[in-house]
């Protein structure tokens, strides 16, 4: 929207911040006068980090979907809104206009309706990186029902786990999932979950996507060319609370089962629209790719709805980065001419260890920013991204945030904001960043390292996790009281620049995926054999974090190689493959305090290798298990 100038200068970059942190009310209320609201709001925030309770625009009316897709109608109906490309290059790309979306997601709303979907209804999303999930997500939106879209690398456990915990009453998948060389069954894994007991589940809606053959249950399952094709292309848009639910998504923690983060319509809207245009100085005309899955917060913030409220023209990609050449993305950004490229440090570092050769011969010169996201970057892949993909000349974002803060946190802004290899750099306006130890005590800086948190609220912030309140209170609001803290630990430099350090809790981060230690111990401990395990992260060249699991078994193991198998699959199994850990090691024993809490520090020692002392073993209950282990993990 042009009334809203992008940050690019110094000068405006430090104008706005100041702005933020003196009069938070006036600058978002600012901001958020650009959209369409059906009533205004009666009060800008209000807020309390203790219980936690956090209201943005309280009292305002409004739908998203008429912000993402109606009110550009006029001006850019003809506009593309997504740009589809296929996991198969030699397949056509689609291409919607913001009035063929706004038509599709109309149709795709009138059909939710017709199957009794109604708002507040939660509505599960199981399914490839294909428009109908775009357009499905928005239908949702449009009639007030509620989003949780899963990642379709999940397990059929695992998705049964989430459709109960939000009590769905609609699935929506399609027959099979191509990604890559690969086909993915993903019908036969929701009539897995929904076989293991979803009583909540009423319908199965099926996206008839590769042709495959699928099974159908009378009465439950439907296509969605029967029903979505023959609706209306037009529906009122179901008139939302601005503090009412637009979705929930979960996402992994240090303790017990994911939790479903919360994500509301109003402040949620105007903070990833706003971060969106900053981080990426988006313009008009642009055509901007994020590489990551729908199923994931980045997708849902900065390939939906972010770019859409913005009137952006977006690149939505199927495949997989090495199919069918290393060259994909290249390819992409060379055909279509894309401004602005997003991806994970993961995706580079594979590439980079693929050679320089992929990327060379392609044209490039129509980027403007290249983004990083979900993992620290390494300086040597970050050097690599500016050097073989910006060409030197454009600049990098490393954008830190969490599916929890619902938008960019931390990140350097073109133009207005320096960058730094490694860096996360300054927080965005709206953003008041703090460093705690682990007393809390504040660490005053500007150089400093400790927790990272957040000393007050920004529009785009969780505001509960799904049927557990108490969890997000004590999650992410209780360690330190009055502030909200990441699970992350930082580093502040002399300039007041934050690089991130990594998680200081039981979760880790493989390839940019978070996955929670105490889930993959879960599920190793189903295997009959397996008496106790601990799993912990461990530093790794292409995915950032590897996992290695240490296993005590009930007797001892003969074939170790059909062992590690078994425990493979209970895993993929219970959780799916992106949880497989990278190493097992079967010992007779863990380290243990004498409170019976297994000394996680010496562990993570040993799995990176790093064989030096291992600090004060003196509280241990078993001291002696420690060389046993280290000599064990030289073999592994
Ligand atoms: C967006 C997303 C969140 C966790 C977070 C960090 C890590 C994300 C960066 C990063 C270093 C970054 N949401 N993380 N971005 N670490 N630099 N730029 O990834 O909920 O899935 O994960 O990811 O540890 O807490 S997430």
């Amino acid at each position: 929207m042009s009334d809203t100038p992008l940050l690019t200068t110094p000068e405006a970059f430090r104008e706005a911040y100041d702005r933020s942190v003196r009069d938070p009310e006036g600058f978002w209320a600012e901001l958020a006068s650009t959209f369409r609201w059906h009533k205004p709001w009666s009060r800008v925030l209000s807020w309390n980090f203790d219980r936690p309770e956090i209201r943005w625009f309280e009292g305002a009316r409004l739908n998203i979907t008429e912000n993402c897709l109606d009110r550009h109608l006029e001006t850019r109906g003809d506009q593309t809104a997504i740009l589809w490309e296929p996991n198969d290059p030699s397949d056509p790309t689609r291409r919607y206009t913001y009035r063929a979306l706004h038509t599709e997601v109309c149709r795709a709303a009138n059909a939710l309706k017709e199957l009794g979907v109604r708002k507040g209804d939660r509505v599960c999303f199981y399914m490839p990186m294909v428009p109908e999930l775009a357009i499905g997500v928005l239908a949702c939106a449009r009639i007030g029902a509620v989003h949780s879209v899963v990642f379709a690398g999940f397990s059929a456990n695992a998705l049964a786990d989430r459709i109960q915990d939000a009590q769905c009453r609609l699935v929506i998948c399609s027959d099979t999932n191509q990604r890559g060389a690969k086909a993915i069954p993903v019908k036969e894994v929701v009539d897995e979950a929904l076989a293991s007991g979803c009583p909540s589940v009423e319908h199965v809606l099926i996206l008839r996507h590769t042709g495959d053959p699928v099974s159908m249950t009378a009465g439950r399952d439907l296509w969605w060319h029967d029903l979505v094709d023959r609706q209306e292309g037009d529906c009122p848009a179901e008139i939302m609370d601005a503090e009412d639910m637009l979705f929930i998504l979960y996402t992994s923690g240090s303790t017990g089962k994911p939790k479903g983060v919360v994500h509301t319509c109003g402040g949620y809207m105007v903070y990833v629209w706003y971060t969106f245009l900053q981080v990426f100085q988006y313009r008009q005309g642009d055509l901007y790719f994020c590489t990551a899955d729908i199923g994931w917060i980045t997708g849902h913030s900065y390939i939906v709805y972010g770019p859409l409220l913005a009137g952006a023209s977006v690149v939505m990609f199927e495949g997989v980065p090495t199919f069918p050449t290393p060259a994909r993305f290249w390819d992409i950004i060379d055909k279509h001419g894309v401004h602005q490229f997003y991806t994970a440090p993961t995706a580079i570092r594979a590439l980079m260890a693929l050679g320089d050769e992929w990327v060379e011969g392609h044209d490039l010169s129509s980027l403007k920013v290249l983004g990083s996201v979900g993992e620290p970057i390494n300086e040597e892949a970050w050097h690599w991204y500016h050097r073989h993909v910006g060409r030197e000349k454009v600049p990098i974002v490393d954008t830190w945030w969490q599916t929890e803060t619902g938008g960019i946190l931390i990140s350097p802004i073109p133009g207005a904001t320096p960058m730094k290899p490694g860096y996360a750099t300054f927080p965005l306006p709206g953003i008041q960043p703090c460093l705690v130890d682990n007393e809390g005590r504040l660490l005053e800086g500007p150089v400093a390292e400790g927790m990272l948190c957040f000393r007050f609220p920004w529009p785009g912030i969780l505001r509960t996790t799904y049927g557990d309140h108490e969890r997000c209170r004590t999650t992410y609001f209780s360690q330190f009281p009055g502030l909200y803290f990441s699970g992350d630990g930082a580093r502040r430099d002399a300039d007041g620049q934050y690089r991130i350090i990594g998680r200081v809790d039981d979760v880790i981060n493989v390839s940019g995926h978070r996955i929670g230690t105490a889930e993959v111990e879960n599920a190793i401990n189903l295997h009959p054999e397996v008496v106790e395990s601990a799993v912990v992260g461990y530093p790794h060249d292409i995915k950032g974090q590897g996992i290695y699991a240490y296993v005590i078994t009930r007797h001892p193991v003969p074939d170790t190689a059909a062992f590690r198998k078994e425990v493979l699959a209970v895993v993929t199994k219970e959780i799916g493959p992106i949880a497989k850990p990278d190493r097992i090691q079967i010992v007779s024993g863990l380290p243990k305090t004498r409170s019976g809490k297994i000394m996680r520090r010496i562990l993570r020692k040993i799995a990176a290798a790093d064989f030096s002392g291992m600090g004060d073993t003196s509280t241990l209950l078993n001291p002696e298990i420690v060389e046993e282990i280290r000599a064990g993990a030289m073999k592994v």
